[in-house]
């Protein structure tokens, strides 16, 4: 019912778990995106399309919540753009769109087992996000207004 969910922010730095421990960059949303979350949105693991700075949509997989894994105090939004950046890109503006629910966040005996079911969920966002979507969202106001 929430989804399609839009969402903007500046990319902050993490715990820089992401790209080290698990082989999977992700570009943490500042604390403001994550306060204006409905507070009835499931935490979990969800797909759709980001627009980094201004520029073309690309699919994504991203996590929203207090990462149990790690036993987070503060609850994130962090996003693993499906192509690789040369580039961190700390501070630059991201604009997404949630488009589908993949699994609620849990945590796993071992950091293999978190390691095993992110390449799963990309896995998964791959097989789920279509052309026709990407173009669709690619058309839509919020990806061509500034801001
Ligand atoms: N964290 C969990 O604790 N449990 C999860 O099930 C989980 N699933 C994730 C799935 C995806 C696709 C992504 C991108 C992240 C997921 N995370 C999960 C969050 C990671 O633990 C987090 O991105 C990692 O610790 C890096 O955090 P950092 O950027 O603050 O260093």
């Amino acid at each position: 019912a929430m989804l399609p969910y839009f969402a903007s922010g500046r990319v902050v730095t993490g715990f820089g778990r992401g790209g080290k421990q698990l082989g999977c960059p992700t570009a943490n949303l500042e604390d403001a995106t994550v306060s204006d979350l409905p507070v009835d949105f499931d935490c979990g693991v969800y797909y759709g399309f980001a627009s980094v700075d201004g520029g073309p949509l690309n699919g994504m997989v991203m996590s929203i919540g207090w990462n149990p894994q790690f036993k987070n105090t503060r609850k994130s939004m962090e996003v693993h753009i499906l192509r690789s950046f040369d580039d961190d890109f700390y501070g630059s503006f991201l604009k997404i769109v949630i488009t589908g629910f993949v699994r609620p966040m849990t945590s796993f005996s071992s950091l293999d087992e978190l390691v095993k079911a992110i390449d799963e969920d990309i896995r998964i966002a791959r097989e789920k996000l279509t052309t026709d979507d990407l173009n669709k969202y690619a058309a839509h106001e919020f990806f061509n207004t500034s801001i």
